[in-house]
Formats: C-alpha cells, sequence, structure tokens
C-alpha cells in the first residue's frame, strides 16, 4: 500500500497535470465530464487530504464536517467565493487560489466584451445571418464610442488594473473607478485616474462600467434597478466578475425599458442557470463565464492549483494562499 497522500481532483482536468499530480499524490481523479458537486463531492472527500477544485465545488462548514482528513484545498479560479474561508480556516485547512497566471487574459475578454456590446458585435452577426441586411443604412446598427469615452470600473484588483490599462493606452479612455482602497499616487498618475469614494459616483460618469470586483456577501445585486437608472441611457454595463453582483433579472427590465443602452455578462447568478428574461433582449451579449478560457492560461491555472497543492505537502507552506485579509 502506498503511503502518498491521497487526493480528489473534483472537476475534470487536463491530463499532463493529472500526470503531475500522480507523481506526488494517490490521485481520485474525475474523468466524467462534469464537476463533481454536492453529494458527488462530499461523498467522495473521506480519506482524502488534499482537493483540486474549480469554481464548482462549494466547501463551508457542513462540506468540512464530511471531510475529516482534508488539510488542503487548491482552487483553480482567482476567485474564492466557492470557499468559506472563515469555516476553513476554523478547521484548520488550508487553502490556495489561482492569482495572476490569468490576469492578462481576463483583461483581454473584459475588453473584447466591452467592444462587442458598445459595438453590438453579436447583434449585428445575427442580424447578418437572419438574412436581414438588405442595404445600407446611415442608422444601421449604430453603436456608442469606445475610444476617448469615459471608463468606468469598479473593483481595481490586478484585472481592473488590466482593464484600466486597455482602455487609457490604448483606445484614450479616461478613467473612473471605485474601489475598497485607493491606488497608489504612481498609478493613478500613471492611468490619469479618478478615484470615486462611491459606486455611484461611477455609475453616473461612465460611458461603460465594467465590474470587476470580488464576490462577498456585501457584493450581492450591488447593481440592482436603482443603481442601473443612475447610469446614462447611452451607457454600457459589463459584469466579468461573478453573478449575483448584478441583478439580472433588474437589468433584464432596464434593457428593455432603455434605461441604459446594452450589456455584455460572462457571469451569471447560479449559473450554468440564468434569467432567461435576459434572452429576450437584443441589447445584451452573453458569454458562458469563459474570460480566462484560453488553452494557455487555463493551462497554467490548472498547474498552479497542482503546484500549490505538491508544495503544501511538500515544505507545508502553499504556493498562493489565500488569506483573509481582503
Ligand atoms: C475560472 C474565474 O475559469 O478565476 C476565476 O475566478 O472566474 C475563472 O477564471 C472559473 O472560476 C473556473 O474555476
Amino acid at each position: 500500500m502506498s503511503e502518498r497522500p491521497h487526493i480528489l481532483v473534483a472537476s475534470p482536468t487536463f491530463p499532463e497535470v493529472l500526470d503531475k499530480l500522480r507523481q506526488h499524490f494517490d490521485v481520485e481523479p474525475n474523468l466524467s465530464d462534469d464537476a463533481w458537486t454536492g453529494e458527488a463531492f462530499t461523498s467522495r472527500l473521506p480519506g482524502k487530504v488534499g482537493a483540486f477544485l474549480t469554481g464548482a465545488q462549494t466547501v463551508n462548514a457542513e462540506v468540512l464536517a464530511h471531510a475529516p482528513d482534508l488539510k488542503m484545498v487548491a482552487n483553480m479560479a482567482v476567485g474564492y467565493n466557492n470557499l468559506e474561508i472563515p469555516a476553513l480556516e476554523q478547521a484548520g485547512v488550508v487553502a490556495s487560489n489561482t492569482p495572476d497566471v490569468l490576469t492578462e487574459t481576463t483583461a483581454d475578454f473584459g475588453f473584447a466584451l466591452l467592444m462587442a456590446t458598445a459595438r453590438r458585435v453579436t447583434e449585428a452577426e445575427h442580424y447578418l445571418r437572419a438574412g436581414h441586411w438588405g442595404k445600407w443604412s446611415y442608422d444601421l446598427l449604430l453603436g456608442s464610442e469606445v475610444h476617448g469615452s469615459t471608463l468606468g470600473i469598479i473593483g481595481m484588483g490586478r484585472i481592473g488594473q488590466g482593464i484600466a490599462r486597455r482602455g487609457v493606452h490604448g483606445f484614450g479612455m479616461s478613467l473612473i473607478y471605485h474601489n475598497r482602497s485607493q491606488l497608489d499616487a504612481a498609478t493613478e498618475s500613471e492611468l490619469k485616474a479618478h478615484y470615486a469614494p462611491t459606486k455611484e459616483e461611477v455609475l453616473r460618469q461612465a460611458d461603460h462600467v465594467v465590474l470587476v470586483l470580488p464576490y462577498t456577501p456585501a457584493a450581492y445585486h450591488l447593481i440592482g434597478a436603482a443603481e442601473i437608472a443612475l447610469m446614462k441611457p447611452t451607457a454600457t454595463l459589463i459584469n466579468i466578475a461573478r453573478g449575483g453582483i448584478v441583478d439580472d433579472k433588474a437589468l433584464a427590465q432596464a434593457l428593455q425599458a432603455g434605461t441604459i443602452a446594452a450589456a455584455g455578462l460572462d457571469v451569471f447568478e447560479g449559473e450554468p442557470a440564468f434569467a432567461k428574461e435576459l434572452l429576450e433582449c437584443n441589447n445584451v451579449v452573453l458569454t458562458p463565464h469563459i474570460a480566462s478560457a484560453t488553452r494557455t492560461t487555463r493551462l497554467k491555472m490548472a498547474h498552479l492549483a497542482a503546484d500549490n497543492l505538491i508544495a503544501f505537502f511538500t515544505t507545508g507552506q502553499a504556493l498562493t494562499p489565500v488569506t483573509t485579509a481582503r
């Protein structure tokens, strides 16, 4: 019998990452085509000292009660709202996430979604595919300007700053942002960034508002009907943070009423389910949580999650541990 630590890989992952993990651990891999969640996940935790997770698995006090042997969980995501950190700390279980390796790729996608939303790219393609393109017209599918407009960012962490750099340096946008803490003076000056002490100020002033903040209980429905009503009727709203930060039903109503011009959403409350009202809106671009989805980046994320498990069980220290200092 092997003495190697026994770990669970709860979501399907890259074969080369499984091979790497197998060099260090006895691995129970998920070789199906979907993540193990709920009972399928918790029933496999006894006897496991480590677990490789994606955002799909919730780990809270109730789940930990089924995991008496667990010492570490490695989340293949920068966000870790699926992990109840105080409960993990209470149980003495270390958690890690995958910061940095996905920053630029996710910022690229945030900007792609902003562009697609402002310039009505998917709506235009549907129009063409449906055979509606019979003539040129001066007012066909008019969008909103991106270059030279005002970019509003709520949540100015690494990814928010990546989007800000693209907007300011690449598209000559002016920047207004809200964050729990103000950027340092050098970064503010580089980005000619205007700090807004409230999110409301960003919503009022920006032409394009991008949400990139972490999902904490306080962020639930942070953007609802009242907040959307503060935005310009020509404005767009982009959410690449987490579903649940935006009240999508209120957003669908606002999109249909013309309260704002358009929205781009990569994340949804309860995903892969989402508010079906959104399907009634032509002026929303909907993507299935793919902001970090390039092969290169997802592979880096999976390797970093695996390396965190390996480091922890070899040296006692995770490489990128999650801390409660938010
Ligand atoms: C992941 C993400 O693809 O890193 C995050 O927080 O939202 C995405 O990059 C997703 O969470 C899968 O684990």
